[in-house]
């Protein structure tokens, strides 16, 4: 089936910034779209999103150039050729030309190349995770494991938190429609116990809660994890059912000068850092710590890796950028045990793809991502269906563009179950 249109434009994402929406025609009069999100803690090494920087709109966040990218440069070489997304990938990486996609915009790219992916999957009449599964040929099909952000912190949030995210993490559950029950139940009672405790129940870019925290150094972290801790008590799991996690995000609060993490107010280094998630991993029992320690310290990854590695999934986010290389990297040097992935870091479904091998060659566990800056698309939960990704981490279970995701994985449950 050949391509007949390709039109782009702009719609907001769930910060009320332009993002872009992308609708893909074929020559049946079949559309596919796809939506492209936008991060707020970047990796300095994520690839380029490019905005107008004409201040006069939208403070210069508008994405008109990228939209005229796909219009101008990208769509005319697509045009009326029989789609592949693996042609369109790779058509797309040459007119780029850079590995960064500093020239036409990762923005721009991804948004065709993962239209392109949605499009190859309805003219095979394949869901699109199963078409993921079967295209790129991944080992397994399964349903993730879901991460749930309840309390939002660092760039996030306003609220005196340096770490990013608090997360918890049903476990033992078998259905997703379980899985949401416990989350929702625990995010409900840290509600209550917030209101309890006179703290505001006002959220953050992703749905967690986002009370102020006025204490200095790992103190607030430390609240954080412990009001989680009681929420989840109150709401009768235990720790054998549900799991905690960090993202840290210790780039956003890293001073290379001075090579110090300010912690609220307090200077931290690397050393007293590890030595806080040592006690987070003895007394919260943490699944995971994602971005640990900032994205240029490999050494210091290194020792996080060995001192905890054994007790905890250690992920790579800003370190890896979802880029093979950095992933290739990070196995050489024993850095990590764990990867997360997301799509527009690097610009392309099938380099997300590569990456996501990649890492699971090395034995590594996978955690497919949103964006704090989301929209309505839920594109990562078919690809981490398709992949068998170890993990989803899609946000609170509240708000429309954080439960798109989770209520597509409860779609897929139903049409795998009624096979
Ligand atoms: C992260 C993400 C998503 P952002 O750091 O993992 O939660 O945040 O999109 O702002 O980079
Ligand atoms: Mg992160």
């Amino acid at each position: 089936m050949k391509i007949r249109q390709i039109q782009a434009y702009q719609i907001l994402d769930s910060r009320g910034i332009p993002t872009i929406k992308c609708v893909l025609t074929l020559h049946d009069g079949m559309r596919m779209s796809a939506c492209v999100p936008s991060g707020a803690s970047t990796g300095a090494a994520e690839a380029y999103e490019l905005r107008d920087g004409d201040t006069k709109r939208f403070f210069g966040k508008s994405v008109t150039k990228a939209i005229n990218n796909i219009h101008t440069i990208i769509a005319p070489e697509l045009l009326e050729k029989e789609l592949s997304c693996a042609d369109v990938d790779s058509t797309l990486l040459k007119l780029d030309g850079t590995h960064n996609k500093s020239n036409l915009g990762a923005n721009a790219l991804l948004a065709v190349s993962m239209a392109a992916v949605r499009a190859q999957a309805c003219v095979e009449q394949k869901e699109l995770y199963d078409f993921i599964h079967q295209a790129f040929l991944f080992q397994h099909k399964a349903l993730p494991s879901c991460m749930f952000n309840i309390i939002n912190g660092g760039m996030h949030a306003n609220n005196g938190l340096s770490f990013q995210e608090f997360l918890i993490v049903p476990k033992n559950k078998q259905r997703i429609i379980d899985i949401l029950d416990c989350a929702s139940t625990i995010y409900h009672t840290l509600k209550n116990l917030l209101k309890e405790q006179k703290l505001s129940t006002n959220v953050g870019d992703e749905g967690g809660f986002a009370p102020c925290f006025s204490k200095v150094g790992f103190e607030n972290e430390q609240e954080a994890l412990s009001l989680i801790a009681r929420a989840l008590q109150q709401a009768g799991y235990s720790n054998s059912d549900v799991g905690m996690s960090l993202d840290v995000a210790a780039t956003s609060f890293y001073d290379a000068e001075k090579n110090i993490y300010n912690v609220s107010g307090r200077a931290v280094t690397r050393e007293e850092l590890l030595t806080f998630y040592q006690q987070c991993v003895d007394n919260f029992s943490l699944l995971s710590i994602e971005d640990g320690i900032t994205e240029s310290d490999w050494q210091g990854w290194q020792e996080m890796n060995q001192q905890l590695g054994d007790k905890t999934a250690i992920v790579g986010d800003d370190l890896f950028v979802t880029d093979t290389k950095k992933i290739q990297q990070g196995i050489s040097l024993d850095a990590a045990n764990a990867v997360l992935i997301k799509p527009n870091q690097i610009g392309t479904v099938s380099e997300t793809v590569q990456a996501i091998k990649c890492a699971q060659k090395a034995g590594y566990k996978v955690v497919i991502s949103h964006r704090s800056g989301e929209t309505n698309d839920s594109f990562i939960a078919d690809l981490a269906v398709g992949c068998g990704a170890d993990y989803i981490k899609a946000g609170a279970p509240v708000r429309g563009e954080r439960v798109a995701k989770y209520n597509r994985l409860l779609e897929i449950e139903q049409a795998l179950s009624s096979i």
